[in-house]
Parts: structure tokens; sequence; C-alpha cells
């Protein structure tokens, strides 16, 4: 999306309106990334999330690192590309198997609705998302307001992680259970000519699902695709989140955990 925010900025001239700064929407998620790394204390355990926003906030952990503002750091990566990131950056690493307690996870997401419902996995990294934000005592999800909707699942994909194996059977199966909300279901390609599947880190394709009607109760949709043989995960993170960063600087707090 190309949407833009307009802030006030710079010195005020007299005779003409303040000027105005327009901040791109790859600024607007650096100003969140960079608000959830106020969260990060030394010596914490925390699950380092994928995608352009979560990007920022990996690059921002390293800096403090650097510049010794944070110590005894360790990142659990949430994908390969965020491993590779944080490696290269020299972050600390580790994995649930060694740290299964994660303090902090900071990660982006597709769709945010008012209960902090989330759609994750568009960036195709939804299971070990799901692994590790499910093991974090507070999960700060970082957004633009492009991401806000007031229901999820009604603006784009819904992925789901399936096992290869008979993978259009699966296919069909997820797009019968939503025949009720006109749900198409669409095996993710790598966008080449030959249509090869998407492979995700874990060696398994992704089927998306759109729907063309609201799906109802997201916690029985949720527990419907969970029983699918087949079926691994799917990018609906319900009552994960604890914090969401709205990229202007509104805060949504959730209490409780
Ligand atoms: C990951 O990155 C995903 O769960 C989500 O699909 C995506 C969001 O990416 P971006 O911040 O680039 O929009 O967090």
């Amino acid at each position: 999306g190309s949407e833009k925010l307009s802030i006030e900025g710079g010195p005020l001239s007299p005779l003409s309106s303040p000027p105005q700064v327009v901040l791109t929407q790859d600024e607007l998620k650096k100003i969140a990334a960079y608000k959830a790394v106020d969260f990060v204390q030394s010596g914490m355990v925390i699950g380092l999330g994928t995608g352009s926003t979560a990007k920022h906030a990996v690059d921002r952990i390293a800096d403090l690192l650097l510049q010794g503002k944070l110590n005894n750091i360790i990142g659990i990566p949430t994908s390969k590309k965020t491993h590779q990131q944080a490696m290269s950056l020299g972050i600390p690493l580790s994995d649930l198997d060694t740290h299964p307690n994660v303090d902090l996870a900071i990660d982006g997401a597709d769709e945010v609705d008012a209960d902090l419902n989330l759609v994750k996995g568009r960036g195709g990294s939804l299971l070990r998302e799901k692994m590790i934000e499910s093991a974090c005592k507070k999960f700060v999800v970082i957004v633009d307001e492009s991401k806000l909707v007031s229901h999820i699942g009604a603006n784009g994909a819904m992925p789901v992680e399936v096992v290869p194996f008979c993978w259009k059977f699966t296919q069909q199966r997820l797009q019968q259970l939503f025949d009720y909300a006109g749900c198409m279901a669409k095996l993710r390609t790598n966008g080449d000519e030959n249509g090869d599947p998407f492979v995700t880190d874990n060696g398994n394709y992704i089927v998306d699902l759109f729907f063309n009607k609201d799906i109802g109760d997201l916690r029985a949709s949720s527990d419907a695709i969970l029983r699918l043989a087949g079926v691994v995960e799917h990018g609906m993170f319900l009552g994960m989140a604890t914090t969401v960063i709205v990229a202007d600087g509104e805060q949504l707090e959730m209490g409780g955990n």
C-alpha cells in the first residue's frame, strides 16, 4: 500500500501553514518497530519476528547491543530469513528447545482487529511465529495503520500451512469447510511461470483461503481448520497479542498476560 501519514514537523514559519513531514509506509513501520524495542531489557530472551516491519526491530536490537545499551540478549528467530539477518548483525541466537520460555516477542502482522486478533503468514513464516509467540510472556505486534481491520479474514488471504502429501485433497477440504463464507482455497506459488509451490521453512506448502463473507466465530473456525488431517497450522493468531503498536504512535494495550 501507499498510505501515508502527515505529521507536523520542522520550525513554524509565520504567515504560512506549518510545514508537513510526510512519512513513507516504511518509515511508519520503523517508528512502530523502534517503539516495540523500548520493551526490550538486558538479559531477555526475545522472539525475533519476520517481515519488513519486524526487520526494523531486529536492526534496532542489534544497534542497541553494539552501543552497549542492551546486554545479554538471546534472540529466537521466527524464520530462516530472520535467523540470517540476526546472525549477520551479531545478535546471539538460540531456539525454543534450549530456551522454551521467551520473555518477549516482536513481530508484524497482516491484519489486526479491535480485540488484537491477528492474521499472519502472508510472509510464509506462520508456524515458527506461532510456536515462538505462543511461548512468550509478552507479544508486541507492530503494524502500520493499513493493517487495522474490523473483521479479520475479510481483506485478503488467510494462510494455512499444509503438508505437501495430497495437498489438493487438503485444499479441497479447507474450501468445503468454509463453503458458507464463499471460500476460494488456492495453493501459494513462487510466482514464477512454472507455478511451483511456495515451500515454507518447514518444507510444507501454503494454501491461502479467500472469503467473500464473514467467517463468523473465529475460535470455532480455528478449531475446525486444525482438526483437518493434513493441516499443520493456520495464520489466525487469536488472543495472543498483548500489545499492538500502530505506526502513528497509538498503542492498544490488552491487560492480563
Ligand atoms: C510476518 O510478516 C508475518 O506473519 C506477516 O505475514 C508479515 C508482515 O510483514 P510486513 O511487516 O512486511 O507487512 O510477521
